[in-house]
């Protein structure tokens, strides 16, 4: 009698701890990876024929990066990537997105494929695939072949679009027996906000509103047509989808009015980008923002640009707008930050858990998406090593934690997300802040290039062991 009372109250308890498991689980098959792109990390610009990219010019300009430095070498990934798999491995992660360099395929943008350029690429799939972990491959990640920037302007015409069509097909066409999965633009908002209009990033343009609203529709173009080449020249399930930095809308109070309030908001401040891919067409409004200037197209555009996708990858960093709703015209108030907003090491960086939940939610919900990714998530950190040589990056800690808990949250609420790539799997080339802001799991010393697992990498591998936030 005893023992079976005993054994009984046992297993209620181990029923117990297994709920509470699966009520802080992440789905079964949630993938788990990190992420990279191509210039942050590969170095080796010179090497195998690789052309020029626009990065490559801007990091020569004078006043552009804030430590002078480039990407030249950065963390000689293009000779370490065995060693960089062997440290996704001790993570326990099971998926890797990174990006391919156009360059290196083509090194003048466009004409004839340099085959040596892929060829990094096919040794980097053959040594994933060795070590059971699912490539994620990003076609842009900001590297345009300078030789499209000097012979059309790059993005700011539509040939540019046309060429990266054509890139996507050729890549799609060779790499597609072993890449099922793939990201046409990495983040079009920072590209033509920050490469075209504030001019922080390449190429490094102040275009006016109506030229940059161009710039908007040439690079949604692009996507569209990438989206349309992978189709063609994939395999069978072959899948692909854009990688956004969607302006993230939150609701400060949350309400039923706010939570409205905040998806319009999505929806609106998204118009150029995934709205746009997503109803193929641009929202009144923001056509009315510039009135008669721009963007031209035609409505064979907005077709191509609303091609259907197979799933949307999210980056996201931190609450763009904390959202209240309103009795006025767009029916809603977007709340100014307080200065005492807290931030990360990188000054920009706000941290905002419950961005994570909001914007897969909102995404999911105004365009019945059923495929996310969240392509990018991470925080730079000041990464001192303590006395005993370790980094102790607990504020990292704490920020994914955070974000990964509310993540959780949008999954056992059935939010479709089906996996997360960490940004970044080590330090590299933070773009024009040179090699001042690290986001790595595993720190860089870029002299030596010696590679050392911070904190976080443990905090990271436990989370993939349980599947549940440690
Ligand atoms: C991303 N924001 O950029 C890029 O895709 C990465 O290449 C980059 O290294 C990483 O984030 C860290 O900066 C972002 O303001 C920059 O929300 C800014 C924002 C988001 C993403």
């Amino acid at each position: 009698m005893l023992s079976t009372r005993s054994s009984l109250a046992q297993s209620g308890q181990e029923n117990g701890a297994q709920n509470r498991r699966a009520a802080s689980s992440f789905p079964n098959d949630f993938l788990w990876g990190t992420a990279t792109s191509a210039y942050q990390i590969e170095g080796a610009v010179n090497e195998d024929n690789r052309g020029p990219s626009i990065w490559d010019r801007f990091a020569q300009t004078p006043g552009t990066i804030s430590d002078r430095s480039n990407g030249d070498t950065a963390a000689n990934h293009f000779h370490l990537y065995k060693e960089d798999i062997r440290l996704m491995k001790a993570l326990g992660a099971k998926a890797y997105r990174f990006s391919i360099a156009w360059p290196r395929v083509f090194p003048e943008g466009t004409g004839s494929p340099n085959p040596k350029g892929l060829d990094f690429y096919n040794r980097l799939l053959d040594e994933l695939s060795a070590n059971g972990i699912e490539p994620f491959a990003t076609l842009y990640h900001w590297d345009l072949p300078q030789a499209l920037q000097d012979r059309h302007a790059g993005w700011t015409s539509r040939e540019t679009s046309k060429a990266f069509a054509d890139y996507a097909a050729h890549v799609a066409g060779r790499l597609g027996d072993r890449v099922k999965h793939f990201f046409t633009i990495n983040e079009c908002s920072r590209l033509v906000h920050l490469g075209h209009g504030l001019g922080a990033d390449a190429p490094g343009l102040k275009l006016s509103p109506s030229e940059l609203k161009q710039v908007r529709h040439n690079v949604a173009l692009g996507h569209g047509l990438a989206v349309q080449a992978v189709r063609a020249n994939g395999r069978t399930g072959t899948r692909v989808g854009p990688a956004e930095n969607a302006v993230s809308c939150i609701p400060a109070v949350e309400t039923p009015a706010n939570i409205r309030a905040a998806e319009m908001a999505t929806r609106e401040l998204n118009a150029g980008y995934l709205t746009v891919m997503l109803e193929g067409k641009y929202t009144d409004a923001y056509l009315a923002q510039t009135g008669k200037e721009g963007p031209k197209y035609t409505a064979e555009d907005l077709r191509i640009i609303s091609s259907p996708i197979d799933f949307i990858g999210l980056n996201v960093y931190m609450p763009d707008h904390y959202v209240v709703a309103a009795d006025n015209e767009r029916g809603f108030t977007l709340a100014p930050f307080p200065k005492s907003f807290p931030h990360m090491k990188a000054t920009w960086l706000r941290p905002g858990p419950e961005t994570m939940y909001w914007v897969p939610r909102h995404v999911a919900k105004l365009w019945n998406v059923k495929s996310i990714y969240i392509t990018e998530n991470g925080t730079s950190a000041s990464d001192q090593p303590a006395a005993d040589g370790t980094i102790y990056d607990v504020d990292r800690i704490m920020y994914l934690r955070n974000y990964l808990t509310q993540l959780q949250r949008a999954t056992s609420e059935g939010v479709p997300v089906h996996g997360y790539f960490l940004w970044s799997l080590m330090d590299n080339f933070e773009w024009s802040d040179g090699y001042a802001e690290r986001f790595g799991l595993y720190h860089v010393d870029f002299e030596t290039q010696r590679r050392t697992p911070k904190l976080s990498a443990a905090f990271y591998r436990e989370t993939i062991a349980r599947n549940a936030v440690a």
